[in-house]
């Protein structure tokens, strides 16, 4: 290089240090979540699958007594799930490979209860497998595994452990890529009440050598958490953190709350999987109803809208495929999430707030569109304040929150005020967490503006989404 070309390149990155330029990226701050936890997380609603003898025999947990010869479907059809899925707008599918009563829904090795031992398709039937060809290229899957298992002679033992293991194994390298992988925490008695104490250890590690990239969800993770219900409900305070160092899954669990609240400041990221049926039951009963859009609205509010992923069971039926009941309550349920949110009143409004130093940390940064581009503070805040205003007044009821959670979980507490037609700011709503989404619904009011004020956060605020909306346009 010239050294009069070494000398302008110089003066360039000098009067960039010295004037104007932006702030640095503001660090992140505490757990955040890996690449697999931040992209199951935009996954926001996904479903699950129950399917085994249940199925057949009409109960919700099989003792591992149940003859092999009940698995009968007699139209099992996987793409039918997978279209009733993406009808539903839900984004991956979780089916119950193995459920308490040991049944395996694939030709397992390592068990005589299984699918090869059933009559359908002459015992040379896979249920995995159709799943998986169903699935490919058009939806994600996941699997349920209990290590809970009422038929294993050897449970309650040393080597049941090595048993699941070699279980696990053959569903997590024999049929593709995983993104979830489900372990049920129940931990019920074996022959002569044998008690097992799982090597949770030893399946985590699993997991991680034929799958790297699943989400592993348990009570305590380490991808992510039991909510601590099954009614698809988090906390209205829920943080993606937790301290799960000396917990267990099952027994060894923190308290319930706990997981339906997360901790702040907790150690790990492992946030909330909100797990509800359809149906009352999780398998296919015949006289069971699924539930009405509004309680599934109610569910997503309570699940999504509260920093939590929504995993809405779906059962098979003894067909093999979902009854059309549910199969029209998901397209419903969809077009209310589409209905509902179809028209954010912030797109084009005018967005101010103090921000960092830089534009690309300005407030409008709220409103576009890219999930990257968020609005920050200084680094010692730990408020903050946004105003969105319409040249002319607006009605809504609705208003969507995100905190940009690459950089980790902040917002402690925050409040919403509207501007009324008196020209005076009203209360509107509080609230404490955010995470990953925080949706407020609120009274119908008509304003020419909306003030956001986080009031109190762990570490300097960073928000990349405020939307708003008239659920009843
Ligand atoms: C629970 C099980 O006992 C239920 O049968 C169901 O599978 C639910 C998702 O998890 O722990």
């Amino acid at each position: 290089m010239k050294k009069e070309a070494l000398f302008v390149g110089l003066a360039t990155v000098v009067m960039l240090a010295g004037c104007g330029g932006e702030a640095p990226e503001p660090e992140p701050y505490g757990a955040v979540p890996t690449a697999d936890q931040l992209a199951w997380m935009q996954m926001e609603t996904n479903m699950m699958c129950h399917f085994g003898p249940n199925t057949f025999t009409d109960v919700e947990w099989g003792d591992g007594a149940e003859s092999e010869s009940v698995f009968m479907p007699t139209d099992l059809d996987c793409r039918q799930w997978v279209d009733v899925a993406l009808a539903g707008g839900l984004k991956g599918i979780v089916l119950t490979a193995k459920h308490h009563d040991g049944f395996c829904l694939w030709p397992s090795l390592f068990s005589r209860h299984t699918v090869a031992q059933s009559p359908w398709r002459d015992g040379k039937g896979d249920v995995l497998r159709e799943f998986s060809d169903a699935c490919e290229g058009r939806i994600k899957k996941g699997f349920y595994l209990s290590p809970w298992d009422r038929h294993d002679p050897s449970y309650g033992t040393d080597s049941y452990n090595e048993v699941f293991v070699n279980t696990l194994r053959e569903v997590l390298s024999g049929y593709g890529s995983v993104y979830e992988q489900w372990f049920d925490g129940a931990n019920g008695e074996g022959p002569d009440g044998r008690k097992q104490t799982y090597d949770w250890e030893l399946f985590n590690r699993t997991v991680k050598e034929s799958q790297p990239h699943a989400v592993v969800f348990s009570d305590v993770g380490p991808g992510c958490r039991w909510v601590g219900n099954e009614e698809g409900r988090a906390g209205e305070t829920c943080w993606s953190t937790l301290n799960v160092a000396g917990h267990t899954p099952g027994a060894g669990a923190p308290a319930l709350d706990k997981l339906t609240q997360g901790e702040a400041h907790g150690a790990a990221w492992v946030p909330a999987e909100a797990d509800v049926s359809i149906r009352p039951g999780w398998f296919y009963h015949e006289n069971e109803q699924p539930k009405s859009v509004d309680e599934l609205m109610e569910i997503y509010y309570n699940s999504v809208g509260r920093n939590a992923l929504m995993m809405l069971n779906v059962p098979i039926d003894r067909r093999g495929r979902i009854a059309a009941e549910d199969s029209l309550r998901l397209v419903e349920f969809r077009a209310e999430r589409e209905r509902v949110f179809a028209h954010d009143l912030a797109k084009g409004a005018i967005v101010k707030g103090k921000h960092r130093k830089g534009d690309v940390y300005a407030a409008k940064n709220l409103t576009d569109s890219s999930y990257h581009s968020y609005w920050a503070q200084d680094d010692d805040a730990s408020t903050a304040e946004a105003v969105v205003e319409w040249p002319q007044a607006v009605r809504f009821d609705m208003v969507v929150l995100q905190e940009y959670i690459p950089l980790g979980q902040r917002v402690s507490g925050f409040h919403l005020d509207y501007r009324g037609q008196d020209g005076q700011w009203h209360m509107l709503a509080e609230g404490t967490t955010i995470g990953y989404k925080r949706i407020v619904r609120t009274e119908s009011v008509e304003a020419d503006a909306l003030r956001l004020s986080v009031d109190s956060a762990l570490a300097t605020p960073i928000l990349n989404r405020l939307s708003i909306y008239n659920s009843h346009e």
